[in-house]
């Protein structure tokens, strides 16, 4: 056996390394890693390591000190936070990754995963050059605005680790229902920096996976114990390995090194080893910080009147003294690999990796050092010990031993790249021609969206079938319940209703199964845009599109609201149903009211958002939000309304609890256009138009009623429905934008609709939500307007206590015309 091992690795001596690499999950572990101390193998993976952490020092330096600044800002970038993960990203990039695995990076090693893809082939020298600045290497890993295969965006700190977690239930998901089987499975990893499990949603993801059986999961902590003002606190580690195995995880410390393995088998390697133990985070990486003449000066201090350890130490120069404390687990590839090849079996797998913030550089470990940035000097000197010639800085396999045609025959045997970028894709799937409504005459659109949801649950199609719910404890109270009963819970394990079995009646049948198509969560919302996030990229993880509806009320969009901007930012597709909505669900009161809500509707990147008031309108927004959902197109605006459809992205429902009296009415194309587009007229005004009405969802009646009563009096009185502050709201500035740009004829949506509007005709606008949501339709065509919705909130009541306390009820819609128009009948005043 040593002897074929020895043919094998030192014959045409890459390719059989690589060959060795490949199949070293077929040997048994020893042996592999036996044959990695007997080959070069090591000795490549360390020079890369070595390359990787230059790269992205390099990159960084060159970002700040050698490229134009125009604005004299600081540009910023991670050199310490970076040079931690660079062992470990190394071990997991060049060795152990496979092309079915996905990667969350913490966002601030984003240049040591520029550098690795550089290396690859997958990352260009420009964009490197380019780093943090216009349309170069992003400063944070970004799935959107990146071009080297990232798999997942990180930036805002708890998101990755929870992503990664959830993306595995979806591929649990995914598989369970019978898809994407000829695929392999892949682990789902996160590399996170060890204050980021301060983060709550961190704990909340965890309570999540080990209610829904996580498997394939590995969080690797990057332990160097300082976060980003200080250093963290002690003992934390115990706190993380007892929190990860009560969640059913195991739990592998990589703490020391393989120089510090041998040093402890040294005669009085027990004592350094515990004194290394027992000594304080902020002593170990102030020692770190000053160096090898300080390291003996402190070990020789509190543990060199040991004979034995004063000879450890002593036949060590101060360099040499140096390596060997700063070589903790997560700086030594051996260790690392033998710690992630053991972790063979599916279960989640927490990788606690010692590291030294700053590893390799001058700046390691001081605690101040994690916006710090090398000087000129210390980057001279760095160059110098890194053999990179001036003028060579970006060559790959500068100063490296092993030479270069050698160095690339490796790279291109890489497991991880061997199919190059792994972004899947999905067909599209068919929908029907139309959604069904429900055909009540007095109906919310909550109600009308568990009807719908209802019928298509009756359906046996894809469409059918590639929807998935998921809601945070309130399920039954947003109207899901009705399609629960048809297609059941997800569970990886079947469980059956125990209150079904005993025939005891319920409205609910709460039966898991692996077909199931909804999954139930705790309460905690941000988990509820992170698995929306997972699921609306399952597409291009997992190459399965999924339809995710989620559902939650309104107002605690706000709970989840950073987790809902990253699952936009990374353009995942869902659509969220947020009901009940604004002070409309009256007596609930207090904090469950919403003011908000319609304005991050407006404002939130990627999230088309709606508010209808009537059912049928609902079910042409969600007909047309399925296709919208599935769109992978050019950033092309139509001419028609200016928007960027072709693009796609994630869709937003306000709803309410609200009966209201259904229009009797036939849906014609152009009623579904104007919808989609944002507004129709439900009562065009006339051309002497003194006052229009605009109005978005649950106050509809109150509108109509106050357009009605005002028409006594008053000639062309118009009623604007708003369906989608949001689309009319983007139309309109990009249609400006195109004016602006040379193409004078582009007119938007609601350009077209105010286009008839006597410039002396007022506008009131009114929601149930925050009044400027609607206060910029004035503007459009410089009409004089007042705004009515709400700004303060809290008390319980009736809606009609409600509308009359907050000011939106029919009385102030009259007031508010009869302020802007003066000279006009007061009559209605009375009403108040
Ligand atoms: C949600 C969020 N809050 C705050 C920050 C600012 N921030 C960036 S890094 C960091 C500390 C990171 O420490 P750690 O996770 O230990 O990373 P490392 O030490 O490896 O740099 C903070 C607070 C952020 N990026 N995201
Ligand atoms: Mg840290």
């Amino acid at each position: 056996m040593a002897s074929s091992l020895h043919v094998m690795l030192s014959s045409a001596r890459r390719p059989s390394l690589n060959a060795a690499a490949k199949r070293g999950r077929e040997y048994p572990l020893w042996v592999y890693l036996a044959m990695l101390i007997a080959s070069d193998y090591l000795s490549f993976l360390s020079e890369l390591e070595r390359k990787v952490l230059w790269l992205a020092s390099w990159t960084i330096h060159n970002a700040n000190h050698l490229r134009e600044n125009s604005d004299g800002l600081k540009v910023g970038g991670h050199q310490a936070s970076s040079a931690s993960l660079a062992t470990i990203m190394s071990a997991l990039y060049f060795d152990v990754l496979r092309p079915q695995d996905r990667v969350a990076v913490k966002p601030h090693a984003s240049p040591i995963f520029h550098a690795i893809q550089y290396l690859l082939g997958n990352q260009t020298l420009e964009a490197l050059q380019q780093f943090r600045a216009y349309k170069g290497a992003q400063s944070y890993p970004s799935r959107t605005k990146d071009t080297d295969d990232v798999d997942f965006s990180t930036g805002s700190v708890g998101l990755g680790g929870a992503q990664i977690l959830f993306s595995s239930l979806v591929q649990d998901y995914v598989r369970a229902h019978g898809w994407g089987r000829a695929r392999p499975e892949g682990r789902m990893v996160a590399l996170l920096g060890d204050a980021e499990l301060d983060e709550g949603n961190i704990f909340e993801a965890l309570l999540e996976g080990w209610k829904h059986g996580l498997r394939n999961c590995w969080w690797i902590i990057d332990y160097n114990r300082q976060s980003l003002d200080a250093v963290v606190h002690e003992g934390l580690w115990e706190r993380f390995e007892q929190l990860f195995k009560n969640f059913g995880w195991n739990v592998t410390i990589v703490k020391y090194g393989s120089l510090q393995r041998a040093a402890f088998k040294e005669p009085g390697g027990e004592k350094l080893k515990n004194w290394i133990a027992n000594c304080p985070n902020q002593l170990y990486s102030a020692l770190v910080f000053a160096g090898g003449a300080t390291w003996r000066k402190r070990l020789n201090d509190e543990i060199g009147d040991q004979a034995d350890v004063s000879e450890l130490i002593a036949k060590r120069s101060d360099s040499e003294l140096a390596a060997l404390m700063n070589n903790l687990g997560g700086h030594d590839l051996l260790a690392l690999i033998e710690a992630f090849r053991s972790a063979t079996s599916d279960t989640p797998t927490c990788f606690i990796c010692y590291t030294v913030k700053g590893y390799g550089l001058p700046i390691a470990g001081h605690k101040d050092n994690h916006a710090g940035l090398m000087t000129p000097t210390q980057m001279a000197e760095y160059q110098k010990a890194q053999n990179v010639r001036p003028g060579h800085e970006w060559d790959r396999f500068e100063g490296l031993r092993e030479s270069p045609r050698a160095l690339q025959g490796f790279l291109d045997c890489v497991p991880f790249a061997a199919k190059g970028t792994r972004r899947l894709k999905a067909p599209q799937i068919e929908l029907p021609a139309a959604l069904p409504v429900a055909a009540l005459p007095v109906i919310s659109t909550q109600s009308g969206f568990g009807q719908i949801l209802n019928e298509i649950g009756r359906r046996n199609d894809e469409f059918a079938r590639r929807i998935v719910t998921v809601s945070p404890d309130v399920t039954v109270s947003t109207n899901l319940g009705s399609w629960v009963n048809r297609r059941g819970l997800f569970g990886r394990e079947k469980i059956t209703d125990t209150f079904k079995d005993e025939r005891i009646p319920s409205t609910f049948n709460w039966e898991f199964s692996p077909h199931g198509q909804h999954i139930e969560l705790g309460i905690a919302e941000m988990s509820l845009f992170v698995v929306l996030s997972a699921l609306g990229l399952s597409h291009s993880i997992n190459g399965e599109r999924l339809l995710p509806i989620g559902t939650l009320y309104d107002p605690f969009i706000a709970r989840g609201l950073d987790a809902l901007n990253y699952a936009c930012y990374q353009d995942a597709r869902f659509m969220l149903v947020a009901t009940p909505s604004g002070i409309t669900l009256a007596s609930e009161g207090g904090a469950h009211q919403s003011i908000a809500e319609p304005l991050i509707g407006l404002a939130q990147d990627g999230l088309a958002a709606f508010e209808p008031a009537y059912v049928d309108e609902l079910a042409v927004i969600m007909r047309w939000a399925f296709e919208y959902m599935q769109k992978d197109g050019d950033a092309i605006p139509s001419e028609r309304n200016w928007l960027r459809d072709e693009t796609g992205g994630a869709v937003y429902l306000r709803l309410s609890t609200r009966p209201i009296e259904q229009l009797p009415r036939a849906m014609t194309p152009e009623l579904a256009q104007a919808i989609v587009d944002g507004a129709y007229w439900l009562r065009k005004p006339g051309p002497n138009a003194q006052v229009v009405v605009a109005y978005s969802g649950a106050v509809a009646p109150e509108a109509i009623s106050a357009v009605g009563l005002m028409g006594e009096d008053r000639r062309d009185v118009g009623l604007l429905a708003v369906t989608s502050a949001d689309r009319l709201n983007a139309g309109w500035t990009a249609a400006q934008r195109a004016c602006e740009r040379g193409i004078p004829d582009a007119r938007s949506h609601i350009e077209r609709l105010l286009a008839d509007l006597p410039p002396h005709c007022a506008l009131v606008t009114v929601l149930d939500g925050h009044p400027a949501t609607l206060g910029w339709l004035g503007a459009v065509r410089g009409n004089r307007t007042r705004s009515l919705g709400i700004e303060h909130f809290g008390q319980t009541g009736s809606i009609a206590d409600l509308y009359r306390h907050y000011g939106i009820d029919i009385n102030a819609i009259i007031a508010a015309a009869q302020a802007l128009t003066p000279g006009t009948p007061i009559r209605y005043l009375k009403l108040m």
